[in-house]
């Protein structure tokens, strides 16, 4: 049963911390995420960033708790959790075990596929958005839209990109048609050219592509994530 948090209150909360809500997942029986009070979902809100538009708030309110343990995932649930409970909803999480399967949620949210990255790309945003976490509802609350229009499907800007510069801009070549090579990329991140390169202006795999450029990262932000990831 949806709370008193109507869905344009929710937005809007969402939008004073740079966050939005991304689309929305009605999963089948069998792929439903259990509620913590019982049953399973039947609505899933799907809440992320498009760009680093919350990156100011996340600073703000980092600055004022120094040394906090994963700072962003703390954020986001300080920021997630009291919406999704005022919104009769369970909050859930990108970094929590056992792993919600995120991308697969926005694939059917948004219409999105992945790159040849492995991270997924939106056709305004290109690489440069992320999902900082969800709401389940045991019901859907009312007014929510119950799917995409045939018009609404996004270009996969992936096919049309003549070139695919993502795929030879990394200087060990940790991508191939299997995925990333995650050692590789970390072993080449603790080398002097690592640290001078990609740990200060970003992945250069992700940096060459361009969809969304104007929506890049700020290099703060970058540096936090490229931390955080090695
Ligand atoms: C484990 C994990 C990693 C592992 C990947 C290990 C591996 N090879 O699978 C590591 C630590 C390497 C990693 C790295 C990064 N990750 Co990561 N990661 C996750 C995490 C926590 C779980 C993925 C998972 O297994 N899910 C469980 C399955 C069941 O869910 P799924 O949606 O069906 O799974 C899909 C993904 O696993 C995907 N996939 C498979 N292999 C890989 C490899 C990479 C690098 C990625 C990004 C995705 C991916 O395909 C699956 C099928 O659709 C997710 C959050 C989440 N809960 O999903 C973030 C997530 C996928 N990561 C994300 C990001 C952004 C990154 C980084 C770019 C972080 C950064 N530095 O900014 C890097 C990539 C570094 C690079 N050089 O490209 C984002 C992707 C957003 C998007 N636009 O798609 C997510 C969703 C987190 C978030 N908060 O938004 N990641
Ligand atoms: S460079 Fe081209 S293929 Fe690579 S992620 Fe961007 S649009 Fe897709
Ligand atoms: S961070 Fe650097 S080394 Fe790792 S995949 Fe991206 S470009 Fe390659």
């Amino acid at each position: 049963m949806a709370g008193a948090l109507q869905i344009g209150a929710l937005e809007a909360a969402l939008a004073a911390n740079g966050l939005c809500l991304r689309g929305w997942v009605f999963p089948d029986a069998e792929a439903a995420p259990e509620l913590a009070a019982g049953g399973a979902a039947s609505a899933i809100a799907l809440i992320g960033h498009e760009g680093g538009a919350f990156w100011r708030v996340f600073v703000a309110w980092h600055q004022t708790r120094a040394g906090a343990a994963d700072p962003l995932d703390t954020w986001s649930k300080a920021v997630i959790a009291p919406l999704a409970l005022r919104a009769g909803g369970e909050a859930v999480f990108p970094s929590d075990r056992p792993w919600h399967p995120f991308q697969k949620w926005a694939m059917a949210a948004g219409g999105l596929k992945p790159s040849p990255l492995g991270i997924l790309i939106d056709p305004v945003f290109g690489l440069w958005h992320g999902y900082r976490g969800a709401i389940l509802f045991g019901e859907a609350p009312l007014g929510v839209p119950r799917g995409m229009s045939a018009d609404d499907v996004p270009i996969h800007r992936c096919d049309a990109c003549v070139g695919k510069p993502c795929l030879t801009a990394c200087p060990v070549d940790a991508f191939s048609p299997d995925g990333l090579a995650v050692s590789r990329c970390r072993a080449h991140l603790k080398t002097e050219a690592g640290q001078n390169g990609c740990m200060i202006s970003g992945c250069m795999a992700r940096d060459a592509c361009p969809v969304g450029r104007e929506h890049r990262y700020s290099d703060a932000q970058i540096r936090f994530h490229m931390t955080a990831y090695s």
